[in-house]
C-alpha cells in the first residue's frame, strides 16, 4: 500500500514540517473517522470498492445519508431499481426514487451497481406481469417482448451511470443445484434466457460490467459448482457475462474463510470478476462466545481477507447503512434474533469493533 508518493518532490523546511504535522495529527486522531483512518479512504487504498445498499426516498435521516456517503465507495439501491419497482404498469417507468439514488451517488463520487434486472422472486417481478403473460397468445414472445422493452428503457436510462449491473439475480434454486422451478424466466425460456438477457443489456450499456448474483452458494458446494458450471456455459456460448456476484447473507453460518477465498478464486478462475453483494452477518451467531461484538469483527475480517487475497475480487457490499436497518429483522427465519445487529454501524449510527476490523483489514493489505 502506498501512503506516500514514490517521488517526494523537493520541498523547504517548513513544508516538511506541516506534513509531518498533519500526519502525526491524523495518526492521533482516531476518534474522527472521516479522516485518514476511515473506510473510504482504507477501500480507495486497497482499491477495493466497498459499497452500502440504501435507498434516499423514504424517510431517510440527514445522519443516515451522510453515513451512506461518508463511509462507503460504492452503493447499490437496495430495492428502488426492482422491476416492481420501476414499472407501475406494462407499458410505463417511474424513475423518481431510482433517479435520487444514482443523483446522490454521483454528488458523492461513490459508484453505483445496478440491482437488479430481471429476479422471479418478491418484488423482483411487477404485479402485472403474471396477467400479462396469462393473456398473451405467445406467453414466451411476450415475455421475451417485455425483456427487451425493461432492458432497452432501464439499463438504456443510466447508460455511462452503473459501473455493473446484476442483470439476473438468483436464477437457481435456493436449495440445491437445479434452476428454481418457480423461475417465471427458465419456466419460459429455457436457460438461453441468461443469455437472452445479458445480450440486451450489453447492447444498452456496452460500459457496463455485467454480473448475476446468487444466494446461499456459501455452505452448498452442489449449487456453487451449478452456478460455475452456468456460467462457464455462457462464457462458452459468447455471452458477455463480465462477474459473479456472491450474495454474503451469512444469517445460518458464520462465514469460514477457508471456503469463502476457494470460491472467489473459482470464480475468478474463469476469467470474470467476483464481487460480495450483500453481506451481513449477525451477531447472534456469535452468542456462544465471550465477546460475541469481537467474533463478528473477526468474521468480518475474514470476508475482507478473502476478498483482498483474490485480484479479481473488485468489492464487497454491505447490505444495509446500520442495524436499524437490515432486512433479517423482517425475515422469517431470522425472526427469533431480532434485533440482528449484522451490520458495521450500530443502531445509533456509531461504528462498532468490525468496522475498525475491516478497516484494518483493508489499510494492511498491498494489493
Ligand atoms: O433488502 C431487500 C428488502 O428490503 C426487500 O423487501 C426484499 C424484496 O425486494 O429484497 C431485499 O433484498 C434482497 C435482494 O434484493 C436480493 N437478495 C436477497 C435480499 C434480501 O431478501
Amino acid at each position: 500500500m502506498k501512503l506516500l508518493p514514490s517521488k517526494i518532490p523537493q520541498i523547504s523546511i517548513v513544508s516538511l514540517f506541516l506534513v509531518l504535522a498533519a500526519c502525526s495529527d491524523s495518526n492521533n486522531n482516531n476518534g474522527d473517522r472521516s479522516e485518514a483512518t476511515g473506510l473510504t479512504d482504507a477501500a480507495r487504498q486497497a482499491e477495493l470498492a466497498v459499497g452500502v445498499a440504501f435507498d434516499v426516498n423514504v424517510n431517510v435521516s440527514i445522519e443516515r445519508k451522510t453515513l451512506a456517503s461518508r463511509e462507503f465507495t460504492s452503493v447499490t439501491p437496495e430495492n428502488s431499481m426492482k422491476w416492481g419497482s420501476l414499472a407501475p404498469t406494462s407499458d410505463s417507468f417511474d424513475f423518481r426514487n431510482a433517479d435520487q439514488l444514482v443523483d446522490f451517488a454521483i454528488a458523492n463520487g461513490q459508484r453505483l451497481r445496478g440491482h437488479t434486472l430481471f429476479w422471479h422472486r418478491l418484488n423482483g417481478l411487477p404485479p402485472w406481469l403474471a396477467e400479462e403473460l396469462n393473456k398473451a397468445s405467445d406467453p414466451a414472445a411476450r415475455l421475451q417482448e417485455l425483456m427487451v422493452n425493461h432492458t432497452a428503457t432501464v439499463v438504456g436510462h443510466y447508460a455511462g451511470q452503473l459501473a455493473q449491473w446484476d442483470v439476473i439475480n438468483e436464477p437457481l434454486a435456493l436449495v440445491g443445484g437445479g434452476f428454481d422451478p418457480d423461475n417465471t424466466f427458465h419456466q419460459l425460456l429455457g436457460e438461453e434466457y441468461l443469455d437472452f438477457a445479458l445480450l440486451q443489456a450489453h447492447a444498452a450499456d456496452p460500459s457496463a460490467e455485467l454480473f448475476i448474483n446468487e444466494t446461499f452458494i456459501e455452505f452448498q458446494p452442489e449449487k456453487f459448482d451449478a452456478l460455475i458450471a452456468l456460467a462457464q456455459r455462457l462464457l462458452d456460448r459468447g455471452a458477455p457475462l463480465h462477474g459473479l456476484g456472491i450474495q454474503g447473507h451469512f444469517f445460518f453460518r458464520a462465514p469460514d474463510k477457508a471456503i469463502l477465498l476457494d470460491q472467489l478464486q473459482r470464480i475468478a478462475a474463469l476469467g470474470i470478476k467476483v464481487e460480495i453483494t450483500e453481506l451481513d452477518i449477525p451477531l447472534a451467531l456469535f452468542s456462544g462466545t465471550p465477546d460475541p461484538l469481537a467474533a463478528q469483527a473477526l468474521a468480518y475480517a475474514d470476508v475482507f481477507n478473502a476478498c483482498l487475497a483474490v485480484s479479481l475480487c473488485s468489492g464487497i457490499t454491505l447490505w444495509g447503512t446500520d442495524d436499524a436497518h437490515t432486512w433479517l429483522d423482517g425475515f422469517s427465519f431470522t425472526a427469533a434474533t431480532v434485533p440482528n445487529r449484522p451490520l458495521l454501524f450500530d443502531e445509533e449510527l456509531q461504528a462498532k469493533p468490525a468496522y475498525d476490523s475491516v478497516v484494518n483489514a483493508l489499510i494492511a493489505i498491498d494489493r
